[in-house]
């Protein structure tokens, strides 16, 4: 018997449970989880429960195991759904994609480095130069954004702060030609606070810990974090993590991509320039505003390659028209605080997308001529930030949690819902699964002139003092009624005039109001746009285009950022559904970063949420493979007398019928309207076999006809 079919590790796939019920679920996953079997498989879907330990089992000898096999064959594993991606974009030439879901500290990010490791292990065994150059980037950028992108938090010390998508491209050899990064909302708020027991984003302390005397010399940045207010806030700056060690290896796959000297440089200018924008104080003189330690703004200054009396102005003064005027407007220092800040997180996200770019330069597609070799296909992996539930949740919060809820979306749609009406369609006997459909989270959210970030972006339309109690007042009066909001009124401890409440798919979370106004205007005072782009640094300038702009002329009214988020939710949404899915489904064991602890309510709770039995009770119901009845008999017409060469019956459905009765795989199929559905991926591997058997014969007889010898 096959290891993964011993009973001793328990059931490799959900389906096999002898009853769905969630205490058999529940107890088949912990005892997998406590025998290290960390993967189980509902059909096509991968469950993985975080081990919290190194795992020794995705080394070279493993992924020889899962090369070119089918799903069934193997103990379940990430890699065998790559395989299966990989597969059907090869065989079918079908544009798939890998999508990643589970909450803060799961394990998404790591299974989607596994899955990348895995593809690019199995291909190119020609290993052409070019396919290797495009292999090694990819996996080089990981490390690279993660430097850049993530940060320690109160749920994951290496927590993701912004949405990632990742497509490979793949030549009609089924090698990786290229690929393309989409980011999505970096949490730029990071920059310059963080919450009790957390971090900035690693990039500042590998920096401050890594860097070269000389270097850091040159930044005029000490070797103490603690040195510097933004990065300091949480408190947290000792950490598990090598920052001095990552500092080099980072440095060295930025190289290796191809960021040049200047590059570099100017990437940790940036960092030194938001470390030492964070020590600035402001303070008042009669009736003027001043810098308090004006010796840091020389440095700045210097670091971003233009005069000091040029930084000062831009942080005391806003140039403003006002007709055919043009006057300089003083800051009191409260304004000028909130510039500084502004600025800091501005100048960071700024970089962060500029390294996206520039790495997406490097890994784009070239050289592939489509009408030569036919079009290219894709399998896209989405890492995405997990659910997550703070102390405190602010705007960052609500568009995370609400990216969630529109994944938990789509997983209802394709896994769900549509399986479900396509039996009803065909007319398969079909007795309804029920499951809670999350629409209505998501419509709260988005919905034109209703949902929440409507609202949001109505507040900030107002002119007059915009407040963050205004929004919810707005906010209140509009949602008193929906199910999934609750106000104060209704809840007495949601804080007063501060806080809301929303019902998500995984649970309730209190938002605070406080800062959502500002986060969705995400103001940058033009006078900072154009200070930078007069930079005499060319690196630093690319970033900055729109500061190229002059005072007078006149600039539309920038989109929200909230707008900005639903807009590329929407988009990803639908990129991702019209490609084939494979869904890891990730589960978060313990609060405690435990190997062996598996506290059940925590993982009962994230089944619930994650509709991993309702996705059991389909699967089991359903069928594994369908096929329309032309296709079908086309494939296999070959294994059956009665339809080879041709067949006499009225119908292909028939022909179908006919030729399955034949076989004897009458108990595993139902026949529908247009398609033929069946149960058994077993069934349709073993129809496959038969396929090539007869295809070789009957190459076999067909070569002797043509020699004569028959
Ligand atoms: P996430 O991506 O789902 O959270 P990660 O992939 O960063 O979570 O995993 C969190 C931590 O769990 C990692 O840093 C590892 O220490 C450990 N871990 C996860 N998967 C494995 C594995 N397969 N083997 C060994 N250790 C693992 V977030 O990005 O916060 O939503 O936003
Ligand atoms: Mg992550």
């Amino acid at each position: 018997m096959a290891e993964h079919e011993s009973l001793e590790f328990g059931k490799a796939d959900f389906v096999l449970l002898d009853n769905v019920s969630l205490e058999e679920f529940m107890a088949n996953l912990k005892l997998r989880f406590e025998k290290g079997r960390i993967y189980t498989y509902i059909g096509e879907v991968v469950v993985s429960v975080n081990p919290y330990r190194a795992m020794n089992i995705y080394g070279r000898d493993t992924i020889e195991q899962y090369k070119g096999r089918e799903l069934y064959e193997r103990p379940p594993h990430l890699f065998a759904i790559a395989d299966a991606a990989y597969k059907a974009m090869k065989r079918r030439n079908k544009d798939t994609c890998i999508v990643i879901s589970g909450e803060s500290g799961a394990g998404k990010t790591e299974a989607s480095k596994y899955i990348m490791q895995y593809i690019a292990a199995i291909t190119n065994p020609g290993q052409r130069a070019e396919v290797e150059r495009v292999k090694n980037m990819l996996l080089k950028s990981n490390c690279v954004l993660e430097a850049f992108g993530n940060a320690k938090t109160n749920r994951n010390d290496n927590s993701s702060r912004f949405g990632k998508y990742m497509d490979i491209n793949f030549d009609f050899k089924g090698d990786p030609i290229g690929g393309h990064i989409n980011n999505y909302l970096l949490e730029k708020s990071r920059v310059i606070f963080q919450q009790e027991g957390e971090r900035s984003f690693h990039s500042f302390y590998q920096m401050v810990k890594g860097g070269p005397e000389s270097l850091l010399r040159s930044l005029h940045v000490s070797k103490d974090p603690t040195a510097f207010n933004y990065i300091k806030v949480g408190g947290h700056i000792k950490s598990t993590i090598d920052d001095g060690g990552d500092f080099k290896a980072v440095a060295d796959a930025m190289k290796v991509i191809g960021f040049t000297a200047d590059e570099l440089q100017t990437v940790y200018k940036v960092l030194a320039t938001i470390l030492h924008l964070g020590n600035l104080t402001f303070g008042v003189d009669g009736d003027t505003t001043l810098i308090e330690n004006s010796k840091v703004v020389a440095v700045i200054g210097d670091l971003l390659a233009t005069k000091e009396e040029n930084v000062e102005k831009a942080l005391l003064y806003r140039t403003v028209a006002t007709g055919r005027d043009v006057i300089d407007k003083q800051h009191t220092a409260q304004e000028a605080s909130y510039g500084r800040d502004a600025l800091a997180k501005a100048m960071y996200e700024r970089m962060f997308c500029w390294i996206v770019g520039r790495i997406n330069d490097v890994i784009e597609v070239k050289n592939y001529d489509a009408k030569v070799h036919g079009k290219n296909t894709v399998i896209g992996v989405l890492d995405i930030y997990g659910f997550e539930i703070f102390q405190n949740n602010s705007f960052e919060q609500f568009c995370i949690n609400y990216c969630n809820e529109k994944l938990q979306q789509l997983f209802i749609q394709l896994v769900l819902r549509q399986e479900q009406e396509e039996y009803q369609r065909e007319g398969i006997p079909w007795k309804h699964i029920d499951f809670f459909n999350n629409q209505i989270i998501v419509d709260l959210v988005e919905l034109q002139h209703k949902g929440i970030f409507s609202v949001l972006d109505e507040a900030c339309m107002n002119v007059g003092k915009v407040t963050d109690k205004v929004f919810l007042q707005g906010l209140n009066s509009k949602l008193a009624n929906h199910a999934h909001y609750t106000s104060r009124k209704v809840h007495k401890s949601l804080e007063f005039d501060r806080d809301f409440r929303v019902r998500h798919y995984a649970g309730n979370v209190v938002y605070s109001v406080v800062g959502f106004i500002d986060k969705n205007k995400d103001t940058l005072f033009q006078d900072f746009k154009r200070l930078l782009y007069n930079s005499s640094n060319p690196v630093l300038k690319v970033m900055w285009p729109e500061g190229k702009l002059k005072i007078t002329e006149v600039t539309k009214r920038p989109l929200t950022a909230a707008t900005i988020f639903k807009n590329s939710m929407i988009a990803l949404v639908e990129n991702l559904a019209c490609k084939e899915p494979y869904y890891v489904r990730c589960i978060k064991p313990n609060d405690v970063k435990s190997p062996l602890l598996f506290e059940h309510e925590r993982c009962r709770h994230q089944v619930e949420y994650l509709g991993l039995l309702e996705n059991v009770r389909v699967r089991r119901a359903g069928f594994a493979n369908r096929q329309e009845y032309p296709r079908f008999l086309q494939r296999y017409k070959m294994i059956s007398e009665f339809t080879w060469p041709n067949h006499d019956l009225p119908s292909e459905k028939e022909a179908v019928k006919k030729l399955l009765q034949g076989c004897g795989f009458e108990q595993d199929v139902a026949y529908g309207k247009t398609k033929v559905f069946i149960r058994t991926p077993r069934t349709l591997f073993c129809l496959e076999e038969q396929r090539t058997e007869m295809v070789g014969r009957i190459v076999l007889f067909l070569q002797k006809v043509w020699r004569g010898t028959i």
